[in-house]
């Protein structure tokens, strides 16, 4: 199986169904009291966690996901059938975006953790809600209202606790295979390493036997000078080390190691400096190629990057008790660092806006702006406040709905906000597509 860790989706989740405009009818009865039941909710669409699956290729192919609609009311208060949320199943540690706003949905660190990225629709208000002293037989009902479309960049960051970084050969990969029983490719070639692989190390006692404690370590493919600016494999796959909790730089003791930490550093500050903030050890691999008084002089200039220094050789194994103890000893605590690296995740209460007025010269994205147009007629336009909606919502029965809606706006206060504007008897209020006519209640009282 590839491995995949960005992938594109389409998601639409359902709509809500109509709610439902009937009368009760039965046999010797002239004409029954309104019974049009709810329509139900639209099915969402759900991002779940699941263990077991190390790469997004089992989604490829399937790059379009939607969610069932609700139903619509119906007759005898019948409220309709809400439509079945959809799954699905990620890897742990995939982050969703909104590929249109850039902003992160959800953010999946735990096995069954789950999170609505689109929501389905409301469904709508059968016309046995709108009965009142007034209005005993309403001849209208409320439609649902669109499920939540979007388009979603999935990205999967694997979890693991600790992660190798340095040049292509400097020994990264040959560290995974001494610490742990990962089995990756090892050569003598730059880029042999070409995807992630994860390793689990446990911590030894000083029999040299598992104790009950292990970190993940996570070998990604080497990075070379100039990879922030798209050189070898470029920096894609630093994003599987950008939220491990502890950071292995491996160097090769018989090359520049000084230079060549400088320019690592350069290139992992050019794609995310947090890089830099996190825990962070040196390994100085191959040391059994050169004399004892070389490793220690290079030790001592590395001395000047603030970091513990740990001269290993992964091909005979001297210095890894003392590397791993050291991760051991170093790492962060899970829950400590899971507090202070949580993403901010925009907030997906959708929640069914109630009126607002807002009486303002500009409009602010919720408050209600009303903008006088056309001369001579004199047309006042409604613009926000949740008003257009409102009205869409009834757009099947406008005529009949007419006067439930005049009655909501006036508690809303559009009719003072239109006075204050100016608005007079005859005027036209022009809401979204919808034309009505003004009429001032006090003037018409008492005049
Ligand atoms: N002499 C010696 N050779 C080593 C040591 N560690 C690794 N090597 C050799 O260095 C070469 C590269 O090792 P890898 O582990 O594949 O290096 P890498 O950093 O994973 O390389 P990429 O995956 O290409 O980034 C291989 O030929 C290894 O056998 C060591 O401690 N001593
Ligand atoms: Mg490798």
């Amino acid at each position: 199986m590839a491995f995949r860790d960005v992938l594109n989706i389409e998601v639409a989740a359902g709509n809500g169904g109509d709610g439902s405009m009937s009368f009760h009818r039965a046999k010797y009865l002239e004409k029954g009291g309104p019974d049009g039941g709810h329509g139900g909710r639209g099915g969402s669409i759900v991002l779940r966690a699941i263990e077991g699956v190390e790469s997004l290729e089992r989604l490829v192919g399937k790059r379009k996901f939607k969610a069932p609609n609700g139903a619509y009311g119906e007759g005898r208060l019948r409220q309709g059938a809400d439509g079945e949320d959809v799954y699905i199943d990620v890897p742990v540690g995939t982050t969703a975006f909104d590929e249109d706003s850039g902003k992160v949905i959800a953010d999946l660190v735990r096995v069954g953790q789950e999170k609505v990225i689109a929501r389905g629709g409301f469904g709508g208000r059968g016309n046995s809600t709108f009965t009142s002293s007034t209005r005993q037989a309403p001849r209208f009902a409320e439609l649902g209202t669109p499920g939540q479309k979007r388009r979603v960049r999935l990205e999967l960051r694997l979890i693991a606790d600790v992660g190798l970084v340095g040049y292509p050969n400097a020994g990264k990969s040959s560290l995974l295979a001494a610490l742990s029983r990962a089995n990756p490719a090892i050569a003598d070639y730059p880029f042999t390493t070409l995807s992630p692989i994860l390793g689990v190390v446990d911590r030894l006692d000083s029999h040299g036997t598992p104790a009950d404690e292990r970190f993940t370590l996570a070998d990604i493919p080497g990075i070379i000078e100039g990879a922030s600016e798209g050189k070898g494999l470029g920096l894609e796959f630093l994003r599987h080390i950008s939220r491990t909790r502890l950071l292995i730089y491996v160097l090769d003791v018989t090359r520049d190691p000084v230079g060549e930490l400088g320019q690592l550093q350069a290139e992992l500050r050019a794609y995310d400096p947090t890089l830099l903030e996190q825990v962070s050890l040196i390994a100085l691999n191959k040391t059994e190629l050169v004399d004892a008084d070389i490793t220690q002089m290079v030790v001592d200039e590395l001395a000047g990057f603030g970091l513990p220094v740990l001269p290993v050789s992964a091909k005979e194994g001297a210095g890894l008790p003392e590397l791993r103890e050291a991760v051991f000893q170093m790492l962060p605590d899970r829950e400590l660092w899971a507090q202070t690296h949580a993403l901010d995740i925009e907030s997906d209460e959708v929640r069914e806006e109630p009126l607002r007025l807002v009486f303002r010269e500009d409009p602010p994205a919720r408050g209600v702006s009303i903008v006088s147009t056309g001369k001579p007629e004199r047309v006042w336009e409604v613009h926000g406040g949740g008003f257009e909606e409102r009205i869409t919502r009834f757009s099947r029965y406008l005529e009949d709905a007419a006067e439930y809606l005049g009655n909501l706006f006036k508690r809303q206060g559009l009719y003072n906000a239109l006075k204050r504007a100016g608005a007079r008897e005859g005027d036209t209020v022009e809401i979204g597509t919808h034309r009505f006519e003004y009429f001032d209640e006090d003037e018409s009282n008492n005049g």
